[in-house]
């Protein structure tokens, strides 16, 4: 029998990897969309049309459309991705973001329940790294005291804390995948990965003068997202719901990757100086390429997480190392060396636009 997912937030960096995926798998696979005055599904729009893909309108916002979608497809599986995922932005927008990251979590549990699924229905939740926030312990695992540092990481706690609610007080099959941070060729372009590889694709092609960053010395644990969505299947394969960490074990600075990318499209940079007067010159010529910008800097910023993966190496057999970190850097500026070499006028006024929303000058 062919099984029924549901992905909230299919048009995302994961949803789309998700997608693909459970297609692969013979899933029929429903994804939610949001109304937008623009058509912008770039990253599903190869999917589209597909017999086993259809797409509904749904806003984590609004129970009623939820309760719709999730009445409708009536799917074995959900993937709740669907979140406002930016962490600098969740400091301009706290109150949207707790209402979509937190009770719209709420929102999709009580969708199942109110539908006569809490049997039947395994419920996948996207969690994150950012719990651990303000870190008590390193590297991070499944028992490590949580300690959120930002708007953003508190309502995903809450979305933690009600997915392990459900499943004790209703015996719900509802689970949480604690993921550290997971890069690709289709994330969002004001992340610090992909801000970089752009870049460096835009300053190798004379498109771009400078890069300005944040905190250089920020530690992260950087997977590649299409080994991530494989985990939250197999989250939802367990033979019990249970809540999983999934990383590398590998840590690297903003600077590493920075250096690497830039190494990748044929830079050598050199970091010299301390906190907003680090710059990265290029050996070759002496031009500062990188410098350090207050704008980027956070109220409060997570500065060390590093994921311990080993129980889900060992109860789910995932591998967290198939893609290694170097590949992920050169697979990530390989596709932003062609991308920029297609772009067009226009394209540049969008990511200009982004970075300056990223900055607060245009709010
Ligand atoms: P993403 O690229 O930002 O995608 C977020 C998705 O959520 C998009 O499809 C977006 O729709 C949708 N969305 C946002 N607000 C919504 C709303 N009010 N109603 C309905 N849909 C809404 O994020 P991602 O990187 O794929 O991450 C997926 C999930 O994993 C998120 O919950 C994120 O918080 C979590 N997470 C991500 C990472 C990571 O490193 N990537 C790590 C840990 C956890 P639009 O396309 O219309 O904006
Ligand atoms: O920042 C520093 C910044 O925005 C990483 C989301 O997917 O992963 C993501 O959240 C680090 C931070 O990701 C810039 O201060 C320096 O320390 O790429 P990011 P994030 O905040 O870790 C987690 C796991 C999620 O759950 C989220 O949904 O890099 N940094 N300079 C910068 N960050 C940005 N964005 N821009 C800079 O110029």
């Amino acid at each position: 029998m062919m099984k029924t997912a549901l992905i909230t937030g299919v048009t995302g960096q994961d949803g789309s990897f998700l997608a693909e995926f459970l297609l692969e798998k013979g899933y029929e696979v429903h994804g939610t969309i949001r109304r937008s005055s623009v058509d912008y599904r770039e990253r599903i729009a190869h999917l589209e049309g597909l017999p086993h893909f259809h797409l509904h309108y749904a806003d984590m916002g609004d129970s009623m459309s939820l309760l719709q979608v999730v009445g409708k497809v009536r799917p074995d599986e959900i993937y709740n991705l669907a979140a406002q995922s930016h962490v600098q932005v969740s400091f301009d927008s706290p109150e949207f973001t707790a209402d979509v990251d937190a009770t719209g979590v709420l929102r999709v549990l009580e969708a199942v329940r109110l539908c006569g699924l809490a049997a039947t229905c395994r419920i996948y939740q996207a969690s994150t790294s950012e719990l651990y926030g303000k870190v008590e312990e390193v590297p991070q695992n499944e028992n490590t005291p949580f300690h959120p540092y930002s708007p953003y990481a508190v309502a995903k706690l809450y979305g933690y804390w009600i997915v392990k609610e459900y499943r004790e007080a209703y015996g719900m099959f509802c689970c949480s995948g604690i993921l550290f941070n997971h890069e690709s060729e289709r994330r969002g372009e004001t992340f610090v990965t992909r801000k970089i590889t752009l870049a460096a694709a835009r300053i190798r092609q004379g498109k771009q003068e400078k890069l300005y960053l944040g905190n250089l010395s920020s530690l992260r644990d950087w997977g590649y997202a299409k080994d991530y969505v494989e985990c939250m299947w197999l989250i939802l394969q367990n033979d019990k719901p249970e809540d999983f960490v999934i990383a590398t074990g590998v840590q690297h600075s903003v600077r590493d990757f920075c250096r690497l990318a830039f190494h990748y499209v044929g830079i050598e940079l050199e970091f010299s100086g301390e906190g907003e007067n680090e710059k990265g010159v290029d050996k070759a010529t002496g031009k500062v390429l990188v410098e350090v910008s207050s704008d980027f800097y956070r109220p409060t910023d997570v500065v060390n997480l590093w994921g311990d993966p080993s129980k889900a190496r060992e109860q789910l057999g995932w591998n967290p190392v198939k893609t290694s970190f170097e590949q992920l850097v050169k697979i990530m500026v390989d596709a932003d060396m062609e991308k920029v070499a297609l772009e067009r006028a226009s394209d540049r006024i969008r990511t200009n636009l982004a970075e300056y929303l990223e900055k607060g000058i245009v709010k």
